[in-house]
């Protein structure tokens, strides 16, 4: 694989960019909060939390999950913005309508994400990935919440990154091919966001995975080797949490989705097996790259 540009890692003492995710726990470690974690500390930045909900789950699926209550959702954000600040925010699980109601008034409150359509300027860019299922299917939001997240966030969102069952509830277009991913792009645009990225990850097939990206005007593909793997749990949260990073530094929204793009790839071909079913994507590839100083643990003679 070619190399990747990455951001320069914090200098020890100074205070590194931050960031926020609004998100839900995975106990297995895999997706939701954890993998935005791992991706954010791996890219250098500090990371916030709102957690949304705390799942039961492991490499098989997930058995239930607990929201948390919606005010105190908002509260995390209200608390973090106020005093640490963020460079940007990102939505993975959100669980019921209520907590998405009080996270689309918190975010306008705060100045996170997009006043009105066409408006950017002095707000913290937003990613908005709706977060409706995991990939066995399991449900990890409310049936009648999807439409909350569609008319309260995708409007204020700076890029919505659905996958493509996500695609297909939200749009009822299923991508097959070039056509109905540009008609999906177009479709997603129409409900507000900035930019809308879809997915091409399973589309082709070819050695190839091109990911669409439109702000209304234009159409910009980001091709990258595709990667088959059956542990790609946590993927969709890995590309976001990178492509907010991104935003966090300052890169512009095509920027951004370079990096996420070439981050989440990297992933997908670090990933390793866990349990008896689904593997997660290892961001820890960033490790082996950038190996830290040795350091001796020796042990302390009495
Ligand atoms: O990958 C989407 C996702 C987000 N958040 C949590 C999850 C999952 C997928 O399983 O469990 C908590």
């Amino acid at each position: 694989m070619t190399t990747m540009k990455l951001f320069p890692l914090p200098e020890p003492g100074a205070t590194p960019v931050r960031v926020l995710t609004i998100a839900g726990s995975d106990s297995g470690g895999g997706a939701g909060i954890q993998a935005d974690l791992r991706t954010f500390a791996l890219t250098g930045v500090h990371a916030t939390v709102a957690v949304t909900a705390v799942t039961v789950q492991n490499s098989l699926g997930v058995s239930g999950f607990h929201p948390i209550p919606p005010e105190t959702v908002a509260a995390q954000i209200r608390s973090v913005v106020a005093d640490i600040g963020i460079g940007a925010a990102k939505t993975g699980m959100l669980a019921s309508r209520e907590i998405i109601e009080a996270v689309a008034d918190v975010c306008g409150d705060l100045g996170i994400g997009r006043r009105a359509p066409g408006t950017h300027s002095g707000r913290i860019p937003f990613l908005v990935d709706p977060v409706a299922a995991s990939m066995h299917g399991d449900p990890l939001l409310a049936p009648a919440a999807l439409g909350a997240i569609i008319t309260r966030l995708f409007p204020l969102a700076t890029i919505v990154t659905p996958n493509l069952d996500e695609v297909r509830l939200i749009t009822g277009i299923d991508v097959v091919d070039d056509r109905s991913q540009r008609d999906a792009a177009r479709a997603l645009h129409a409900l507000g966001p900035a930019w809308t990225l879809v997915k091409g990850g399973h589309l082709r097939e070819s050695e190839a995975s091109i990911d669409l990206l439109y702000d209304g005007a234009e159409f910009l593909e980001f091709e990258t080797q595709r990667i088959d793997t059956p542990h790609d749990h946590g993927g969709g949260d890995t590309l976001g949490a990178a492509i907010t990073c991104a935003l966090a530094y300052g890169s512009t929204v095509p920027e951004a989705v370079a990096y996420g793009k070439q981050w989440v790839t990297r992933s997908l071909a670090a990933a390793y097996p866990l349990g008896g079913g689904h593997g997660p994507v290892n961001a820890m590839w960033r490790l082996r790259e950038n190996p830290p100083e040795a350091v001796e643990h020796a042990v302390p003679q009495p």
